[in-house]
């Protein structure tokens, strides 16, 4: 095993997934606040109540070993409208979080935007409005000038990807004939108000690491009939190379442009849009991994999916169509499991980008029950988490540079679309998603498990 010595072993969590208190202290709505929930999930106003308990979560990582926590800042609590005057409270808040995770000599990797986005900013066109990236960037430099002197490690936008190819599942799509384009223009405004930010956190930042963290992974042909192998390369071109070509070189990938331009909904780009891509950089990659997805060419025999959630729900009619991979198995929730994919993604990426990459969310949502010793034993947790961990040592010694790995997530917390049935946490939070209950919390047996991985510095496998 040759991880670095510096190596960040943390955990994730989001803002309005985790801390509640979603109208307090001057915080504005975000669209998180205001969508329709899918029927039987909580909502978000008390979530796992971290707003209110950061303190205890955070001694609480610590007992865990974790040197690194990976979490969002709301934006609605630093601009309570997306734009306008600032609020104090909220960055007051974000200071003493950040003061509380140093004292603990744990590293604040800071997402600034986490899939909520100020409803207000919504009603006024959401990031079909170039507007929209102007106070993207506002709210970034505050963060910046704020916090900057503290924070090294930040992280641009959360699965853009995702919120570009199932805007349905995280809230960001349009109803109406032009919903496909209109989200093109949206995922165009979103590159710029990235670009911007990075090149402002290299010039206000010192020592500063910014990237982006798009869901990245393999996408495997079906067959290896040449029409199948060309479906996977539109797919991965579309979900994946269209992010990271454009956050590395300033560049729409040329296929997945073409994908657009044939289907009519490619943006409409700005001249002087050009420079601005051009001119960022980022310091590294963080990604997102869950599973890898399987395609057909169209038209094949094989049985497609249709399920349409982040890591589901991938037929782009006329380019491939996703369908189940009969050689892995799933979760309670249907997700694929693929440790070995995680390996063959890093390496992908890596080899094509030659960034350190950073893993910022991978994990397993299960059912867990407390038992009648008041214990909480996730072997399923353990063994996937362990199996991926395995797998990123390997494509570590392949070759690939890795900063850290933050599985998702530090403690339980409500789940995008499919509430707080669907957990992740290594310390449960007691509460269902009809009642909010004590909210106490219990490290669940990954959270031993884990301690002892970070102590021994990985798995000997
Ligand atoms: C990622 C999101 C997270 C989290 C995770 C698990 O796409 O960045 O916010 O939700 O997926 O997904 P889910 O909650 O749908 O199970």
């Amino acid at each position: 095993m040759s991880l670095r010595n510096d190596f960040l072993w943390g955990a994730s969590t989001s803002a309005y997934q985790v801390e509640g208190a979603s109208a307090e202290d001057g915080k504005g709505p975000s669209v998180q606040d205001v969508k329709t929930l899918v029927q039987g999930t909580a909502d978000f106003t008390v979530s796992s109540d971290h707003y209110h308990r950061f303190d205890e979560d955070i001694a609480l990582m610590a007992k865990m070993g974790l040197k690194a926590y990976r979490f969002s800042i709301a934006w609605t609590r630093i601009y309570p409208k997306g734009d306008g005057p600032v609020n104090e409270k909220g960055l007051r808040h974000y200071s003493q979080v950040i003061d509380t995770c140093l004292l603990h000599g744990i590293t604040p990797i800071v997402t600034i935007y986490h899939f909520d986005l100020p409803a207000a900013l919504l009603d006024a066109g959401g990031w079909k409005n170039r507007a929209t990236a102007d106070a993207y960037v506002r709210y970034a430099q505050t963060l910046f000038q704020r916090f900057g002197d503290r924070v090294k490690y930040w992280l641009t936008i959360n699965e853009q990807n995702m919120m570009t190819l199932c805007g349905n599942a995280v809230g960001t799509l349009e109803e109406g004939e032009d919903a496909c384009r209109t989200l093109y223009q949206q995922n165009h405004h979103m590159f710029l108000a990235q670009a911007r930010a990075m090149s402002l956190c290299h010039a206000m930042v010192q020592d500063a690491h910014i990237g982006p963290a798009p869901n990245i992974c393999s996408i495997y042909p079906r067959t290896c009939a040449p029409e199948d192998i060309l479906a996977a390369q539109d797919f991965e071109a579309l979900r994946n190379w269209l992010y990271l070509d454009m956050t590395v070189h300033g560049e729409y990938n040329p296929i997945a442009w073409n994908i657009l331009r044939k289907k009519g909904i490619e943006p409409v780009i700005l001249p002087e849009d050009r420079e601005v891509l051009k001119a960022a950089k980022p310091d590294f990659i963080a990604l997102n991994y869950y599973n890898t997805i399987t395609v057909q060419a169209p038209g094949s025999n094989a049985k497609q999916e249709n399920a349409a959630d982040q890591q589901t729900g991938t037929t782009e009619t006329g380019f491939y169509e996703g369908i189940r991979n009969p050689y892995l198995g799933r979760t309670r929730f249907g997700w694929e499991i693929d440790p070995v994919g995680f390996r063959t993604t890093l390496r992908e990426v890596y080899e094509r980008y030659r960034l350190p990459l950073l893993i910022t969310e991978n994990g397993l949502g299960d059912e867990d029950a407390v038992d009648e010793n008041g214990e909480i034993d996730d072997e399923n947790r353990i063994a996937y988490l362990s199996d991926h961990i395995v797998q990123m040592q390997r494509a570590v010694e392949d070759g690939v540079d890795v900063l850290g790995y933050c599985p998702w997530s530090a403690l339980d917390l409500v789940s995008t679309h499919e509430g707080i049935r669907k957990r992740y946490g290594f310390i449960y939070v007691n509460r269902t998603d009809e009642e909010v209950l004590d909210l106490r919390r219990i490290p669940k047996k990954s959270f031993y498990w884990y301690r002892d991985v970070i102590r021994s510095g990985g798995i000997r496998k």
